[in-house]
């Protein structure tokens, strides 16, 4: 059967560059956070244009996914839907998604230009500020359009970037909609901080279809703030109980939460509605050598890949956490979200 995997997220051109403390501090921004550009971040674009050593790489979280679970899956696994522009940053995301065999039906505008997201490193650390562009645009009508429903009829499981949330909650629910009501598997990614923190009413209505989610130590932290939850804010296991244990819209599945933590340990936390039970698990990480490390743009991502991939293989949560680790360490050795080619195997 092909294209098992639907994903859905912004696509955008990463403009990745090095840059100093000073810098980030000059706009204000967290040495490790992802935001959506306002007025006063727009000359970071035309900075970093001029900045030596400026590496233009494809992005946009869930199409890293989306091209990380190709790189792993058998040919005609993945399709991919979002919006971008006419112009050569999309060329650019066509050529990489083309290496990687991802299948994209992307929604074309004719006069908004593509997103582009800077990524400014810093170390081990990555900034993100995203002006969304085109990727903004996209409309849950493209989903419906006969072919690519049926694209999404054929396939079994769905990936959702929670970034998307600022974009289409409607083409979310719809997603997640078709997934519960024919019992496939729907997983979401909380993305940033900043998704749990300011889009709670549309991540509440998402909720209740996701039978995986993926999300990381400060994301998991902006979840329990956000909600009040009387929880501390650190204790993930905590915070991963009180979302696996949220209403499910198909009670066929359990909810699974998967929490990244850099390098502490991956936290698993699945509900059983009839018993009422939690199953929790810790699953250690491969650590890398920190002169390895080329950079940490995307690692988030390729560990969803890598899980997300897992399962289309049949594959259960533990062997799902290691094979996302072991993405995730593979792409931290490459310049931005991406994978070593010749390909590697899991
Ligand atoms: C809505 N926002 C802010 C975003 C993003 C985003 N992808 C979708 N929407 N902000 C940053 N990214 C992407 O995250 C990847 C790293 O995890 C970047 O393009 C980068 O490739």
């Amino acid at each position: 059967m092909s294209y098992q995997l639907v994903c859905l997220g912004n696509p955008l051109l990463d403009l990745q560059v090095d840059v100093e403390p000073e810098y980030l501090a000059k706009y204000g921004l967290k040495e490790n956070d992802a935001i959506l550009a306002e007025e006063k971040h727009f000359p970071i674009y035309e900075e970093v244009l001029k900045m030596s050593g400026l590496k233009t790489v494809a992005g946009g979280a869930a199409q890293n996914t989306a091209r990380g679970a190709q790189y792993i899956l058998p040919p005609n696994s993945v399709v991919y839907f979002g919006s971008v522009g006419k112009d050569v940053y999309a060329d650019k995301l066509n050529e990489a998604n083309k290496q990687y065999g991802l299948r994209t039906e992307y929604q074309i505008q004719d006069d908004i230009a593509t997103g582009k997201c800077a990524a400014l490193i810093n170390g081990p650390h990555r900034s993100l500020v995203t002006d969304l562009a085109a990727a903004n645009h996209f409309k849950v009508d493209h989903l419906e359009k006969q072919e690519n429903w049926a694209i999404v009829e054929n396939a079994k499981y769905y990936y959702i970037g929670g970034f998307h949330l600022t974009v289409s909650p409607p083409a979310i629910e719809k997603l997640g909609k078709h997934a519960a009501e024919n019992n496939k598997v729907f997983a979401l990614n909380f993305s940033a901080p900043f998704i749990p923190q300011f889009f709670k009413d549309p991540l509440a209505s998402s909720l209740p279809y996701v039978d995986f989610v993926i999300a990381n130590e400060s994301e998991a932290a902006a979840y329990a703030e956000a909600q009040g939850l009387s929880v501390d804010s650190k204790d993930v296991v905590a915070i991963a109980k009180e979302i696996a244990k949220l209403p499910k819209a198909n009670n066929k599945r359990p909810r699974t939460v998967v929490f990244t933590q850099g390098t502490d340990a991956t936290v698993t936390v699945t509900y059983n509605e009839s018993t009422k039970d939690f199953e929790v698990n810790e699953y250690p990480v491969r650590k890398l050598e920190e002169n390895k490390i080329t950079d940490t743009n995307g690692a988030g991502d390729a560990f969803a890949s890598g899980f997300i991939a897992a399962l289309v293989e049949g594959k259960d949560i533990a062997q799902a956490v290691d094979e996302g680790q072991w993405a995730a360490s593979l792409s931290i050795q490459e310049v931005g979200p991406s994978f070593p080619f010749p390909k590697q195997t899991y």
